[in-house]
């Protein structure tokens, strides 16, 4: 048990919040100052969660740093200077810093130790937690603020015990990696893999790249903030948060409402060079129906491709980066600096593993089905994450009669609204599955939904209520939404973790709610109006 962790034991709180990311801290800031007791329990050394574990070199944000950060505090978002328009990894931990202590939040969190079991005892309506340390924890209400990408998906390779070299995680990059004159190997052409690699060819001896499945990576063209730029922002942010928050993406950059179909092929070319120059998500709204409709998803696509085509020398090495088999958008788009001219290096090699598959480790390094042996000092795993229900049903979680949540998501996760799930009362998951977060801004899908819980233990209070559930119900209507949102798009025509593909067994369900962060504000706020006619409140007044 580490320092930090004791004195918790037989701890007995209105709300016990698990993560210090940002979810986690918006949560004790504004329960607190709502006059619940709370704490927060966090497995890392320090705050900001998903930013606090994925620090391997040219981690970046791929949402712009004025609209990637919390909007609850005007002094705050006033105050703070973001220096470029998309924030590195080491910017977003200095703003958590920041955040927790401008906010006096330290005092209630503690670090270095992780919630392994969580039981709801039905006799006192209250949920019992465990952790790592030995710590028992007695609290009213259960957030579970464990983040949607932070429970990493890491494969195990046959002969995975003789490797000499090193092997790390990006989503849990061990600071003392050396990378400086070797031979590194990395798994994964992903977001994290597509940003790491610029920075480990400038560094390594040899570079060599598996690529399963390649991916459609947008150029960021990021760049220093301009003060004017930020002056503007920051004069109008009220008017931009609101947008934000009413949008379809969560973004302020304007979708383009024509059809790409609709006008001839030079606008369109001029429309998607127009975007292209924008850099980022914001070419996936070069016109209306990109996302939806296959042909003008295919033209978009194309875009891409030559795009690629004519970033790399080698053209077998073009073809095996250009993506096939998914439409554009419909895997997470990437955003990069530099990644497909990175392979015009002489001492960077892309690896198709798709044709020859790795079929272990060896002492020296990594073998692939056509017999060869890449040698390797370092092997750089960036496979991503079990995506939106990892975090959740990696700790042991039991709700009525025993059930535990993995038990329930058996089948594919149900949730209403994507905070809460029948048969788990009190319990709330901070953008979890059913919710749009991971397909939009993720501050505002954050504070949203915290915004919403602390309404409704507020309503609670004033109810004398002691516990609250969806119905099943209103769990199963809102699970048939999801689906129905999911189909109007091309997301669920590929393989990819918004509908678990990537993790083995995962049962096939799309993750997210796609119908529109906007869209999924007002169904919120629609609940509250209509009295929380689809939750079953317990009003018996025992108290923990
Ligand atoms: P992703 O997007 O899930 O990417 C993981 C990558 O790892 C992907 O290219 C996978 O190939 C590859 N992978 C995983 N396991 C293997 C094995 N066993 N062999 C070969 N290749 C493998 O994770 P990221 O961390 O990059 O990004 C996650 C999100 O974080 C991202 O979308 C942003 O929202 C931020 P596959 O595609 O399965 O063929």
């Amino acid at each position: 048990m580490g320092d930090e962790a004791r004195g918790l034991s037989e701890d007995v709180v209105d709300v016990l919040v698990v993560g210090a990311g940002f979810g986690g801290m918006y949560a004790l800031h504004k329960l607190r100052g709502l006059g619940f007791s709370v704490r927060v329990l966090e497995r890392g050394h320090g705050v900001g969660g998903t930013w606090y574990w994925n620090r391997y070199p040219g981690a970046r944000c791929d949402i712009e740093s004025l609209e990637y950060s919390y909007s609850f505090s005007a002094e705050l978002q006033q105050d703070w200077g973001w220096t470029q328009r998309y924030p590195t990894q080491p910017e977003m931990r200095a703003y958590a810093e920041h955040v927790a202590d401008r906010f006096d939040l330290r005092p209630h969190i503690t670090f270095g130790v992780a919630v392994t079991t969580a039981a709801y005892d039905e006799d006192d309506g209250c949920w019992r937690v465990g952790t790592d340390a030995g710590d028992l924890i007695t609290a009213r209400f259960l957030v579970l603020a464990t983040g949607v990408l932070s429970a990493a998906s890491v494969p195990q390779f046959p002969g995975q015990e003789r490797f000499r070299g090193r092997i790390v995680h990006t989503g849990s990059w061990p600071e003392d990696t050396e990378v400086d004159g070797l031979r590194v190997g990395v798994v994964g052409t992903g977001s994290s893999g597509i940003q790491v690699v610029p920075h480990l060819a400038e560094r390594a001896g040899h570079l060599s790249v598996f690529q399963r499945t390649a991916n459609y990576s947008i150029s960021a063209a990021n760049q220093p903030l301009a003060p004017e730029y930020v002056r503007d922002v920051k004069a109008r942010y009220p008017e931009l948060r609101e947008q934000a928050r009413r949008s379809f993406t969560g973004s302020t950059v304007p979708i383009n409402r024509q059809s790409a179909l609709a006008v001839d092929q030079e606008e369109r070319d001029r429309r998607f060079e127009e975007r292209w120059a924008l850099g980022g998500f914001a070419f996936l709204g070069s016109f209306d129906d990109v996302t939806r409709d296959p042909e003008a998803n295919r033209l978009a696509a194309r875009f891409v491709e030559d795009k690629i085509r004519a970033a790399v020398d080698d053209p077998t090495t073009a073809e095996l980066l250009v993506p096939t088999g998914h439409p554009i958008g419909s895997r997470r788009i990437c955003v990069d600096t530099g990644y497909h001219a990175t392979f015009n290096l002489p001492h960077v090699r892309l690896v198709d593993v798709r044709r020859a598959p790795i079929t272990g480790l060896t002492e020296a390094g990594l073998r692939t089905a056509d017999g060869e042996e890449h040698p390797l000092h370092l092997l750089v795993l960036a496979t991503g994450f079990d995506a939106m229900t990892g975090s959740f049903v990696r700790i042991d979680v039991r709700g009525r009669g025993g059930v535990t949540l993995r038990e329930k998501w058996a089948d594919g996760a149900r949730t209403y609204l994507g905070l809460q799930t029948a048969g788990f009362p009190n319990l709330f998951t901070l953008t979890g599955p059913g919710s749009p977060a991971v397909l939009c801004n993720m501050f505002l899908a954050l504070e949203q939904h915290v915004d919403w819980v602390a309404d409704l233990l507020v309503e609670m209070r004033e109810r004398g209520a002691r516990t609250v559930e969806p119905t099943v119900d209103a769990e199963q209507d809102w699970s048939e939404q999801v689906a129905r949102a999911a189909e109007r798009t091309l997301y669920p025509q590929a393989d990819s973790w918004y509908v678990g593909a990537n993790v083995p067994g995962k049962p096939r369900v799309f993750l997210p709610y796609a119908g529109g962060v906007g869209k999924y504000r007002r169904i919120c706020e629609q609940v509250v109006v209509d009295g929380y006619r689809t939750f079953v409140f317990d009003a018996d007044l025992t108290v923990v």
